[in-house]
């Protein structure tokens, strides 16, 4: 009899979305969308990775003129460059209804002339772009979600459902190593980019949150700006052993969302972004729709909790696209603690 081939055990991407969909998890067009979206991030981490020698290092636009997206802020040439990797990657992949990103003022139907799909993808193609020109990780973050029934080309508004309808959201961290993490409702799984073959590699299954932590992250230089509820809270983590909360606690701030979700989802932690007086009359700084909420999926299919700080993130009803909220996430009792300052204020 002939020898099977010899199998190292390893699972790829790929293997791992055609056993959920022997499962009955995923259907085949879910399936393969992942996959396009897992090929246009390894496009991205190659132009990333290239760094100022690919020439993609600093802002967008050119002499003199900067270019600005809808939530006024400058972009960045890999802002560009990776918008336009998901958008051309996925205009041919045929699963998609519409697509829609932080980096465009509306959502884009399907052309009649490209295959067409029931799902809607939504990106921030590059979070933390600040981090960019100072050689610090950056990652893509994505959600799916179902076109409601009948819609052809879909529009803005129907993007709007919230966060529990999610079939699937990820992200792609472009550090030391290209990794993508991945929850299509079973548990939260991480993928390590093998640059040699170019293929994701499931490195963690079911990533695990712990539920305690000693650890948090938040750009404190907002301090002044916030609110009481975090004030108290913020100041209870910082009193330590000797204040109510009995325990020391360290601080980690990279700036790029992925990066800091990335460590809370290793190694456990709470994230926030709070409402601050800044950031008030929008609502937040970050992203409701393409931040928030895939994040938050990831967090809690890996045992972790997401918040407003007044309800759980994936029940917001959005009403905006690019609509922003505050944010809480990480290890289970910590962001249960973090609520409680904010009921207790109310
Ligand atoms: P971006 O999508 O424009 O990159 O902004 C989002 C980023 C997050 O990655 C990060 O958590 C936050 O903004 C950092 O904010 P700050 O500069 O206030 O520290
Ligand atoms: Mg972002």
């Amino acid at each position: 009899a002939p020898t099977p081939t010899a199998s190292t055990g390893a699972v790829s991407l790929t293997r791992y979305l055609i056993e959920e969909q022997r499962a009955g998890r995923i259907s085949a067009d879910l399936r393969l969308l992942v996959e396009v979206v897992a090929r246009a991030c390894k496009t991205i981490s190659i132009a990333v990775g290239k760094g100022a020698l690919g020439g993609v290092l600093g802002e967008a636009g050119g002499a003199g003129k900067a270019s600005i997206n809808i939530q006024g802020e400058a972009q960045k040439k890999l802002d560009v460059i990776a918008n336009d990797v998901l958008l051309e990657a996925n205009a041919w992949g045929g699963h998609l209804a519409g697509m829609a990103s932080e980096e465009m003022d509306h959502s884009v139907p399907m052309s009649d002339a490209s295959p067409r799909g029931n799902y809607l993808l939504l990106f921030d193609p590059l979070d933390g772009s600040s981090n960019i020109d100072v050689n610090i990780s950056v990652g893509t973050i994505f959600s799916v979600l179902r076109c409601p029934d009948g819609v052809t080309s879909p529009v803005d508004a129907d993007f709007l459902q919230p966060g529990t309808a999610q079939v699937c959201a990820g992200y792609t961290t472009y550090g030391p190593s290209t990794m993508l993490v991945l929850t299509v409702g079973n548990g939260t799984h991480a993928f390590t980019l093998d640059r040699e073959v170019g293929s994701f590699m499931l490195t963690t299954r079911g990533m695990t949150i712990p539920a305690q932590t000693r650890e948090f992250a938040v750009n404190m230089s907002n301090q002044r700006h916030w609110q009481a509820p975090m004030q108290a809270y913020v100041g209870d983590l910082l009193a330590g052993k000797d204040g109510p909360r009995g325990k020391d606690f360290n601080m980690r701030w990279v700036a790029s969302m992925v990066a800091d979700v990335h460590r809370i989802l290793t190694r456990g932690g709470i994230f926030t972004y709070p409402l601050d007086a800044k950031c008030a009359d929008k609502g937040g700084k970050l992203r409701l729709m393409y931040e928030a909420n895939p994040m938050s999926l990831l967090v809690e299919q890996a045992g972790g909790a997401a918040s407003t700080g007044r309800q759980r993130m994936l029940e917001v009803q959005p009403v905006h696209l690019h609509q922003r909220v505050p944010v809480f996430l990480g290890s289970k009792h910590e962001v249960e603690a973090a609520v409680a300052y904010h009921h207790a204020h109310d």
